[in-house]
């Protein structure tokens, strides 16, 4: 899958050239500025911004959260990542979700190991930001999609109970996902930053398109729901961009 905005070499030099101005920004906008400050000139991956203000999700994520979980967690994927391509130039050049989708052709077992959870780390972060929005732009599925869900889950309620429970169930830090897999929906976890582009690493019935995916590890959450997961899963539905979740379905 396409990744489009994904920020690369050319657009880190501007954002480099805004970190002298980043006293001006606000508190969000600076963690990401310096975090992006930080990471080398002309390395292949830059931190995309969030694509709304940290702020823009509440009350279900809170913008402490949000900062720390974009300016902090993703942009140390990102920082890894690139630290790790520095050793493999060739890899480098691919876009990342082929290079997800091909980690097992890397011979050496500590670079795939470093690419699979830095890598995946920095994809289903950019994925994770824009399958979100503030809850007055929401929306609902397109009726083509609503119908895919009525077909694969029984309901929109079917779907959302089962996609609930995998996120709850989903032991320790990962990701739940709904996935089209052969012309079908269907719901998927995975352990760690691990994603179901990753063919030959996650079960070969987990791999297909992402369309939606719920990052549940504790920094996406801890601090204003602690150990209340199935809370925040359920608060968390209030803010997906069904739009872009639509335009995904469509494209597959
Ligand atoms: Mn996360």
């Amino acid at each position: 899958m396409k990744q489009p905005s994904l920020i690369r070499r050319r657009q880190f030099v501007k954002l480099g050239t805004l970190a002298a101005s980043a006293a001006l920004l606000p508190t969000g906008a600076r963690a990401a500025t310096a975090a992006t400050a930080a990471t080398a000139p002309g390395a292949p991956y830059a931190l995309p911004a969030l694509p709304y203000a940290p702020d823009a999700l509440e009350p279900h994520i809170d913008k402490l959260t949000m900062e720390i979980h974009h300016g902090k967690h993703h942009a140390a994927y990102i920082t890894n990542l690139n630290a790790a391509l520095a050793t493999a130039p060739d890899l480098a050049k691919q876009p990342l979700d082929k290079l997800l989708s091909g980690l097992t052709a890397v011979p050496d077992e500590a670079l795939r190991m470093t690419l699979r959870n830095q890598g995946g780390g920095h994809w289903n972060h950019d994925f994770f930001w824009k399958s979100l929005t503030p809850a007055k732009s929401s929306g609902k599925p397109s009726a083509a999609l609503a119908a895919a869900l009525e077909t694969g889950f029984g309901s929109m309620e079917a779907f959302k109970k089962s996609f609930g429970e995998a996120a709850t169930k989903r032991f320790g830090s990962g990701w739940a996902w709904l996935v089209a897999q052969d012309g079908k929906l269907k719901i998927t976890s995975s352990p760690n930053q691990d994603n179901p582009l990753m063919q030959g690493i996650v079960p070969a019935a987990d791999v297909g398109t992402p369309l939606l995916g719920l990052d549940v590890w504790e920094h996406a959450y801890y601090l204003h729901y602690q150990n209340r997961r199935p809370e925040y899963i359920a608060a968390w539905w209030n803010i997906v961009n069904w739009p872009a979740v639509s335009a995904r379905f469509a494209a597959v």
